[in-house]
């Protein structure tokens, strides 16, 4: 367990870091905001409590100045966030990579099914050179299915009739990642064990792998 986190730590590859870094910054927006919120929520609660010879309607209420400095914080928060995700749009758009290793893969009930560019077929069992750009073209051949490497942060759909791609950067530490594949869409019976694993090798064994 720990020695696959290590490995998985080593080797974060461009995708899953860009969404680990965004995950990381709706945290830090979110916890600031809970902070605020309850610290105000808490003052508020103890300062206006009802006591007596108070009388609630002699408070000031908040004026403009407090709206506008609500909505000019709040809207620079939303840009910061909105402009961060539209920055990480080109870690998630296919690259035109003229090396890239094409893979066809095949969902099925109950399994995964992996083509290479020369034929060779596998079963349950994706396996990339290191650091390589690797383009999956996803599909189906009965119900839906979606095919997730959640190690990498990717998900797609593989729909019957249709043809969804994505692309990862193999990790470099070369390893098997046991169970990193798996279905993500409800499929029926097996659907639990719809589980693949991701085997990374070096650059000379893939080639001596993929001719064997
Ligand atoms: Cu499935």
């Amino acid at each position: 367990m720990f020695g696959l986190l290590s490995m998985v730590l080593a080797a974060q590859p461009q995708t899953a870091e860009t969404f680990s870094q965004l995950f990381n910054l709706y945290l830090a927006f979110g916890t600031a905001a809970a902070v605020i919120v309850i610290s105000l929520l808490v003052f508020f609660v103890i300062r206006y409590r009802a006591r007596d010879g108070h009388d609630p309607s002699k408070y000031p209420v908040p004026g403009w100045k407090v709206a506008l400095i609500t909505a000019m914080i709040t809207l620079s928060v939303l840009v910061t966030a909105e402009y961060q995700t539209i920055a990480s749009e080109s870690n998630i758009t296919i690259p035109n990579d003229t090396n890239a290793i094409h893979i066809k893969v095949l969902g099925f009930q109950w399994g995964w099914s992996f083509t290479y560019p020369n034929g060779k077929t596998t079963l349950n069992n994706l396996t990339v050179p290191a650091g390589a750009v690797i383009i999956l073209n996803i599909t189906s051949r009965d119900v839906f299915h979606s095919f997730g490497i959640p190690m990498l942060a990717e998900k797609m759909d593989a729909i019957p009739g249709k043809v969804n791609t994505m692309w990862f950067q193999a990790p470099l530490q070369t390893g098997v990642y046991r169970d990193a594949i798996r279905c993500y869409e409800l499929c029926g019976a097996g659907h639990a064990l719809m589980i693949a694993n991701l085997t990374v090798v070096s650059q000379q064994s893939w080639q001596r792998w993929i001719s064997s």
